[in-house]
């Protein structure tokens, strides 16, 4: 099983911002990622809070669920949250960082990452493509 959780205001993905964020809504992701993981021979699980403390509780069921690998867009608190990082650090199961937009080119606010900071790597910049290229990467994790 691969966890893909998505954090705040990720609900409202393709309904604003589609020159940064892309058109594709999380339901659209979704779907993409399930059809993937289904010729990979895997399993999505796919989540979106908004609220911090259901993505930790996510991640800590990730280890306790044996999930192969989390794949985590935490939206605004990658920027913020030194829970998410030691939420990270605390489990054994790999967690790869997504993005859609790459965080890099956009203000500086948003050059920092505590996910990234404890992920086991990072996937950003290419739209909704980000995540089934961390799948991909997931895929090679699990040895499937
Ligand atoms: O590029 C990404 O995937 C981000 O994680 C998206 C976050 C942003 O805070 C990160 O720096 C990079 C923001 C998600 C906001 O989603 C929206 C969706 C539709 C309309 C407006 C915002």
């Amino acid at each position: 099983m691969v966890f893909v959780l998505n954090g705040p205001n990720l609900n409202l993905l393709g309904t604003r911002e589609p020159a940064i964020y892309g058109s594709d809504t999380l339901d659209d992701i979704a779907g993409r990622l399930e059809d993937r993981a289904r010729d990979l021979g895997l399993e999505v699980d796919v989540r979106q809070s908004n609220h911090e403390g259901h993505l930790v509780d996510w991640l800590h069921e990730a280890q306790a669920s044996e999930a192969a690998v989390v794949l985590l867009n935490a939206g605004a608190f990658t920027h913020t949250s030194i829970a998410l990082y030691d939420a990270i650090k605390a489990i054994r199961t790999p967690v790869i960082e997504v993005h859609l937009s790459n965080p890099h080119t956009r203000e500086t606010f948003r050059h920092r990452s505590y996910v990234g900071m404890a992920a086991k790597g990072t996937i950003a910049g290419f739209g909704a493509d980000s995540y089934l290229l961390a799948l991909e990467a997931a895929a090679k994790l699990a040895k499937v």
